[in-house]
């Protein structure tokens, strides 16, 4: 195998400005020849007879319907039909157009043509949540997709992956019974936007292999603040193959450059009730407004020695992680997301990902999960549309010539010409490439057998990822996670399954996490010093690389965020506005006022929110406005105090505009407190922006467990 160099060369702005656009309006012009508007035209069937199906045809106003109001039918029979079914898992997503840029020249390691140098490709992303139905809230916890489909010159290849880089179970198989169990209970029917308690929790104790990713769900990880905010693991190991036929093993990440960002429980409970589109919304809003998010493709890359092995690690087990300080990330291109769909139906929701679709230079291992997704994505998508046609939607075709002897079936739109549809053939037809070339789906020199034939039984992790990622938690992280398995576990309903999983999961991973749980539920604390570290052969190392935590240092990019001021016809001058206007444009930070009822305030500020509209966790952070002779809390009304109240006990920067506002503050009890700012609006709103780009929180507000007393 020849040795993988890495080059990290730039492409020129002009060269990217003009490849991106021709790739783009490549794309755009496949969808235009889809594109069709009814507007402003008079209402025809669907054989193009004009008509008014306003009004039934009816024997006398008072009367039955007529059997031959034809036209009526014919609209009720095709509403009747505008449902496709849900996915069976991902189903709450949206998503949105944009390119992917090659940072370099790759070909030393693939010969994907989109990883070429000054290659530039559309994409489209789709992101979504597991578990909750379509009409389910975005925002709770859960594993979120990030699935991307590069349309490349080459064909399509997609990255179909999570935002969480591990992953529930090793082996495909178990798939269907992991799904039946997180989602609603079968005999129940609930819940239908979330995951279930008792089937969930009696599956995750057979199947302790996910603890580490379920640890990572239930971490603060687990609610992103948005889809901007989030990365992308591919989970698996994937196969890289250049020209001359060398392999070369990677793992595939997605790094936002704006940095992660999550949201705390309550926050995303109360969210999800106010805004449970919220994750779309954001991205959507985002792009509107210019403000395109952006990741940069990142792979660890591991030598193909036939082992499937790499410094300890193995390759094809996806519930564990390879950390970043044994095999570094190396960037080779970025993801900009920078147009809006324009059907939800045709697009976000017709489109179809594949772990399967794969381009030349890229290929897969032999991992049990990954083998049964090469499957599954085609096979749902055949059934989602009815017809394996469904490569023919404009949102899924390639740019890439496509031609084949697929023929007929549902809906086949296409009138194709000729006569020999088979290959090979002499008559004419399609001819197929030649198969001595390094094609896709092929990995020289590789053999398939690993083994006698059985039916392996997955493999059983120990804990020591789960108890790294746990020792890698600050204490404000850690006591987030713990009340998360609280709120998990005490809605179980079920105290064999819960002392089960408090004894053979939590007490594995680490006695004290056993002991916060159960001493938070009433259920029985395994003894002090019972679980692993009792022998202490591992010590309590956590992951050197901050990649999988919120890490509170990171500098983060304000870019899109939300903050609100709240006001009333005596609070908040039109100076203070003006003040704090230009330091929130120059970061692209969104203000809003909020005020008992929408509209111009005595000031002649213009409240676009009310408080019967709005709430507090609609922003990342608040300000009280001041008046300069309202001196106390008493003047606030409850809705403009427990406005600031809730943003407060969520963590978040509160600024009071001017001495009163700080009055305010301090008679609601919060002033000179870490993360509550106040004086003059100029100088408030830098600091809580400085808040925002930083540690974003304020988790000494948070209540936590007295670990003397439950650890001992
Ligand atoms: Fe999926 N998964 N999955 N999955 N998955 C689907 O495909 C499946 C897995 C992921 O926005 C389905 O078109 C099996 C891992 C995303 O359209 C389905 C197994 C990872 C999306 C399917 C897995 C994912 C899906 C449902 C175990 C992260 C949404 C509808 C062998 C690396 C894509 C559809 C979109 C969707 C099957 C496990 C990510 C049923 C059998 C691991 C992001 O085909």
């Amino acid at each position: 195998m020849k040795p993988i160099q890495i080059t990290t060369l730039a492409i020129g702005f002009a060269i990217q400005s003009v490849s991106s656009q021709d790739v783009t309006q490549q794309k755009i012009n496949q969808l235009d020849n889809a594109a069709y508007s009814t507007n402003g035209k008079i209402e025809t069937t669907g054989e193009g007879v004009q008509v008014n199906t306003s009004n039934s045809l009816r024997a006398g106003p008072r009367g039955y319907n007529l059997l031959q109001d034809t036209s009526g039918r014919k609209k009720l029979i095709h509403f009747d039909r505008e449902r496709v079914p849900e996915r069976v898992v991902h189903a709450l997503g949206s998503g949105a157009y944009g390119q992917f840029e090659s940072y370099g020249d790759w070909s030393n390691i693939t010969s994907a043509c989109w990883l070429q140098e000054e290659a530039v490709s559309e994409a489209f992303t789709r992101f979504s949540v597991v578990v909750a139905s379509t009409g389910g809230s975005e925002v709770n916890r859960d594993t979120h997709g990030f699935a991307t489909k590069i349309y490349s010159k080459c064909g399509n290849q997609d990255l179909v992956g999570n935002h969480l880089p591990s992953f529930f179970i090793n082996d495909g198989i178990d798939f269907p019974d992991l799904i039946h169990a997180v989602k609603q209970e079968a005999d129940k029917g609930f819940p239908t936007d979330g995951t279930a308690h008792r089937t969930a929790y009696d599956f995750f104790n057979l199947h302790p292999e996910g603890s580490f990713q379920l640890m990572t769900v239930l971490s603060d990880l687990g609610i992103p603040r948005d889809e901007r905010h989030i990365s992308g693991n591919g989970v698996h190991t994937y196969r890289f193959i250049n020209e001359a036929g060398n392999s070369t093993f990677f793992k595939w990440y997605w790094i936002p450059t704006l940095g992660l960002r999550s949201l705390v429980y309550d926050e995303a409970t109360t969210l999800a009730g106010k805004q449970g589109n919220w994750e779309r919304i954001d991205l959507y809003n985002n792009i509107e407004a210019g403000n395109y998010p952006e990741w940069e493709l990142a792979v660890q890359m591991f030598p193909d020695d036939g082992t499937f092995m790499y410094k300890g690690y193995d390759l094809l087990i996806p519930t564990q992680v390879i950390p970043f300080d044994v095999a570094p990330l190396v960037k080779l291109g970025k993801l900009t997301l920078n147009r809006n769909f324009q059907n939800f139906f045709a697009e976000p929701e017709a489109i179809s990902f594949a772990p399967s679709n794969v381009v030349d230079g890229v290929s897969w291992v032999p991992d049990p999960l990954l083998q049964w997704r090469l499957m599954s994505y085609d096979d749902t998508a055949s059934h989602r549309h009815g017809s394996p046609n469904s490569y023919l939607l404009p949102i899924n075709k390639a740019i890439a010539p496509v031609n084949n002897n697929y023929r007929d079936g549902y809906m086949q739109p296409l009138i194709f010409q000729g006569n020999q549809t088979s290959t090979p053939n002499d008559i004419g037809g399609v001819s197929s490439a030649d198969a001595n070339e390094t094609l896709p789906y092929t990995s020289p020199g590789e053999t398939a057998g690993q083994g006698p034939i059985g039916r392996y039984a997955p493999f059983y992790d120990t804990f020591y990822q789960t108890r790294m990622f746990w020792y890698g938690l600050g204490k404000y992280a850690q006591q987030h996670t713990v009340d998360a398995y609280r709120f998990e576990l005490a809605n179980v309903g079920d105290n064999a399954v819960v002392q089960r999983y408090i004894d053979e999961t939590l007490n594995n991973i680490d006695n004290c996490l056993a002991r916060r749980v159960a001493y938070g539920i009433g259920a029985t604390m395994p003894p002090v010093g019972s679980g692993p570290m009792a022998n202490n052969t591992q010590g309590p190392n956590a992951f050197a690389s901050s990649f999988y935590t919120l890490d509170t240092n990171q500098t983060k990019s304000n870019v899109g965020l939300q903050v609100a001021v709240v006001a009333n016809d005596t609070l908040l001058s039109s100076s203070d506005v003006e003040a704090m206007m230009p330091l929130l444009s120059a970061q692209k930070v969104n203000l809003t006022i909020v005020a008992p009822k929408i509209g111009t305030l005595a000031s002649g500020v213009n409240a676009t929110a009310s408080f019967l509209i709005s709430s507090s966790v609609l922003y990342d952070a608040v300000f009280i406005g001041s008046s300069g002779n309202a001196s106390s809390a008493a003047s606030l009304t409850t809705e403009m105090a427990s406005f600031i109240q809730q943003a407060y006990s969520h963590g978040k920067a509160v600024g009071a505009l001017g001495s009163s506002g700080q009055a305010f503050l301090a008679g609601m009890g919060i002033s000179n407190q870490p993360g509550v700012f106040a004086g003059d609006a100029g100088a408030v709103t830098t600091e809580v922006l400085d808040a925002l780009s930083g540690p974003v929180r304020f988790p000494q507000r948070f209540p936590t467990d007295d670990l003397a007393a439950i650890c001992g």
